[in-house]
């Protein structure tokens, strides 16, 4: 497939005024009327984007074309003959029931119970009718919604009611308007057999809104927390950003078949129910904060996506990278601060840096694709949250809301680019952030190197940092990006330093920001009483891998001592990662080893201490992450071993009996409730019990045991049938599991996904009997990703067996998942990311299946795609 280029951008010859739809709605088969007034100063023809379109009318202002003035190429209609103010009409029609990509218009559920909906991001609108599929093209639209009465009662389209009503023969009709200028990707209708539940919500600026929370019966009842975190959300949203809602109603719609997470169509969220839908005996702690951050997410959108949209697909991280960072920020305010911030700079490490360091690293603005979808990724919104967050560090909070407004009031209305967006922030405040830009268009992960150097005679401290970002594919040479480098000094005893930097005349605050522009930097402090231990990169205020030779017991002066949660963490995951390092290469006797154990086993019974951070303080990194600390070779059992023997030494080092006595203190205070400290406790529990089952399995099954048979929350139930699939009991603990949960899709989710997870090369054999379990099928993204996404992400001694049967069973259902959802296929392919550094039997196990797979016919653009990047 072609290559699409930023470089080779243009405006569009021909934009949209107007659209009006009227869709008559049916299961086996649609047909969708549209009216599209364009505008164009130009005599080249129109373009419209089609696929999988069966085209029954076009008409060029009234009149029927004839033949001889369109042409039907292989991306949609190219029409003649258009003049400024021209109105196009097609009529096509589409087969909802028989659209397993679930791009465009669908079905969810069975033919005889299920309901229709649409996915337009990215480019799925033009499954739906002919189209100038791109995201600059804005347009008003009308839409008029036609169905059966008793089989579709409920009829939603994006914007504001505007008329319903009965038509002859059992048929309804119901018509919505969007006054607001909006691209064909936020465009959505919903039609079928829903509930609801609605509150009423006045804005800040006196509008009234009407929100509804859509989902099928038997999980409406499961709305209420979604509602809530609305709620929540849009009171932030006007109180952090003034940004208010802008429509009379505001509906959320939850299914079962989706590819994304959720999707901030106008006025018509329609979320992936795993996202929307919460209940206590389903959902666990992590879900619940998970639905609260992604309908915080998606709102957010309308403001920071919708209202101001994006130019092209190539600026995707202008409204996701913003929009995670808005839903971080809300969430910290939510919920604990230094945890999320644990949380989010964890995801970046494990999904993010994994991701830049392997073969299908690519930029926060990428350059060029050959399938957008493929570009939906940890590094689009992760990284771009993260380069978001620094600029507003950079600028401080007053100064980054004074650019934001500017940046809305400038850009309402408009599709605009990553270069607007930084002039925005600058101008506002009479900054330059141009420098920011080399960020965006480069990939890789830079490494931070930093010397200290004491000068006792002269009572100073000089700090080098030096920056340099390994070449990554196609993109050999790097430039040198700012760098904002937070930095404490503390004392041998742990106490923060007043801080005095060269040039300043006295002493003043405990932190700074250290601004590295260019390839190094020196910065001296001033009038420093003794050797100082630096505290680097403090709340990871770049993304980053800081290099720095500490002493291991600075770092246990950090973990003991800091008051910021977040460096405490930090400095642990050095410490930790470091002993991984020694046991790798077989020493179990290393410094770094034995003062992270020290460490831990003296605040593990502290008081004082959040029971959810030292829960974060007792988790080394995951096997993935550690593994992109070897450079060559990676041997995942290897890993895995090293990992184990990590937690085994600090499990030994505090103790089974305190292990065992603080599980059952914990157990003893538990309830079900969702408050913070209830919830910590949990989290608590979970490290406790992984640690405990290191030193004293039986001990831990026997807890695990009781904790399934009693826990009246699903946190605590999953966590024990986590530890008992394990065990000697696992077959009685997943059939009881199943045989609770089997009409919960969300659960059974988690039964599949606990079962792909265990560690170990038999547990292939489980995930390839579990395919013949009545509740799996491939047509479900969610069970998809749940039995085969887990087991190739999540258990790297599984996937990667040495015998590379691993390989071959998920490249072999990956070309049947192809036929089904190209989406899901391709997603799941990047499992195979870092196959490059892996031992060689390993490696070449890898490459053949992917290989093999590679030369089959009729691949997806999407796999295709991503197989060909993963083989370079
Ligand atoms: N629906 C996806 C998201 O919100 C893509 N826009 O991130
Ligand atoms: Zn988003």
């Amino acid at each position: 497939a072609s290559l699409v280029r930023l470089s080779e951008y243009t405006a569009p010859d021909w934009r949209v005024s107007s659209v009006e739809m009227e869709v008559d709605l049916d299961i086996a088969s649609s047909r969708i009327r549209t009216r599209l007034t364009v505008h164009g100063d130009t005599d080249r023809p129109l373009h419209l984007d089609g696929e999988d379109l069966e085209l029954l009318e076009l008409k060029l202002d009234g009149e029927t074309l004839a033949d001889a003035h369109y042409r039907k190429t292989d991306s949609g209609l190219e029409i003649d003959g258009v003049r400024n103010g021209s109105v196009i009409e097609t009529l096509v029609r589409v087969k909802p029931a028989e659209n397993t990509k679930l791009e465009g218009l669908y079905l969810s559920g069975a033919a005889d119970t299920g309901f229709l909906l649409t996915q337009c991001e990215a480019e799925g609108f033009r499954r739906i009718t002919f189209f100038p599929d791109r995201p600059d093209v804005l347009a008003t639209y009308t839409v008029t919604l036609r169905a059966d009465r008793a089989r579709f009662p409920v009829l939603l389209a994006g914007g504001n009611p505007d008329g319903a009503g009965d038509l002859d023969d059992g048929r309804h009709w119901a018509r919505f308007v969007d006054p607001h200028p909006k691209p064909c990707y936020l465009f959505a209708l919903v039609a079928g057999r829903l509930q609801k539940i609605s509150r009423a919500y006045r804005t800040a600026d006196g509008r009234d809104v009407t929100l509804n929370l859509w989902a099928e019966a038997g999980a409406i009842e499961q709305c209420g927390y979604a509602m809530d975190a609305l709620e929540r959300a849009m009171r932030w949203d006007e109180q952090t950003y003034g940004r208010n809602y802008d429509l009379d109603v505001f509906h959320v719609v939850a299914t079962h078949d989706f590819n994304m997470g959720a999707m901030e169509n106008k006025g018509l969220n329609i979320f992936n129910a795993k996202y929307l839908l919460a209940a206590p005996d389903m959902s666990t702690d992590d879900e619940y904060r998970h639905v609260e951050a992604v309908v915080a997410h998606e709102y957010f959108h309308n403001w920071s996506g919708n209202r101001v949209t994006c130019r092209d697909w190539f600026q995707l991280s202008l409204k996701e990278g913003l929009t995670v960072f808005r839903e971080q920020s809300f969430s910290a305010d939510m919920n604990s601060a230094p945890i999320k911030r644990i949380e989010d700079v964890s995801l970046l490490r494990r999904a993010q840096f994994t991701e830049d360091a392997g073969p299908l690293s690519h930029p926060v603005r990428p350059s060029e694709y050959r399938e957008i979808n493929n570009f939906y990724t940890a590094t689009v919104y992760e990284k771009g949250s993260e380069l978001v967050r620094m600029i507003a560090g950079r600028l401080g909070a007053e100064r980054f809301r004074k650019g934001m407004d500017l940046y809305f009031e400038r850009h309402d209305g408009d599709a605009a680019t990553l270069e607007d967006f930084l002039a925005a922030l600058g101008e506002a405040n009479g900054i330059d952030l141009t420098p920011y830009l080399a960020w965006y268009g480069q990939a890789g992960t830079p490494r931070l190197r930093a010397l200290g150097e004491y000068d006792a005679a002269q009572r100073r401290y000089t700090l080098t940092l030096r920056q340099r970002t390994p070449a990554t594919p196609g993109q050999p040479h790097k430039q040198p990006v700012p760098i904002p480098v937070r930095v404490a000094l503390f004392d041998r005893g742990g106490a923060m330093l007043p801080l005095q930097l060269q040039g300043e005349t006295e002493a003043s605050g405990h932190e700074r920001v250290l601004e590295l522009d260019g390839v190094e930097g020196e910065f001296v402090f001033e009038n420093v009483p003794a050797a100082p231990i630096p505290s680097l990169l403090r709340g990871f205020s770049a993304p980053v891998v800081l290099e720095h030779d500490y002493l291991p017991e600075d770092l246990a002066t950090l973990l003991r001592a800091d008051p910021d949660g977040f460096n405490r963490w930090a400095a642990g995951q050095q410490l930790s990662s470091r002993a991984f390092d020694a046991l790798l290469a077989g020493d179990a006797s290393s410094a770094a080893l034995r003062a992270w154990c020290d460490g831990l086993a003296s605040l593990f019974d502290d008081t004082e201490l959040d029971p959810a951070l030292l829960a974060e303080l007792l988790m080394p990194a995951a096997e993935i992450e550690l593994a992109e600390r070897i450079e060559q070779d990676v041997d995942p059992d290897a890993v895995r071993a090293a990992r184990e023997a990590l937690l085994h030494h600090l499990a030994e080092r505090i103790g089974g009996d305190r292990l065992e006595s603080r599980f059952d203190a914990l157990q003893s205070v538990a309830s079900d409730d969702l408050d913070a400290a209830s919830q910590a406790r949990r989290r608590l529990k979970q490290a406790v019990l992984r640690l405990l089952h290191g030193v004293r399995p039986q001990a831990a099954l026997q807890r695990a045991d009781a904790l399934h048979a009693q826990a009246g929350n699903m946190t605590d139930r999953l966590l024990a049938l986590q530890m008992l699939l394990r065990g000697p009991q696992a077959d009685a603990a997943a059939s009881a599991f199943r045989q609770r949960h089997h009409a919960q899709p969300l659960a059974m989710d988690k039964w599949f996904a606990a079962q792909a997870q265990v560690a170990g090369a038999q547990t292939l054999d489980r995930v390839q009997a579990l395919l013949h379990d009545d509740a799996f099928t491939l047509r479900n993204p969610n069970r998809v990703h749940a039995l085969l996404g887990t087991f190739a992400r999540s258990n790297p001694t599984g996937f990667h067996r040495a015998d590379g049967a691993g390989y071959r069973f998920l490249t072999a259902k990956l070309a049947e998942i192809d036929a089904l959802n190209p989406q899901v296929a391709a997603r799941l392919a990047t499992a195979f990311n870092g196959w490059h550094r892996l031992e060689p039997m390993r490696r070449e196990a890898a490459h053949d299946a992917l290989a093999t797979l590679a030369s089959g016919n009729d691949l997806s653009r999407d796999l295709a795609d991503i197989l060909q990047r993963a083989l370079e």
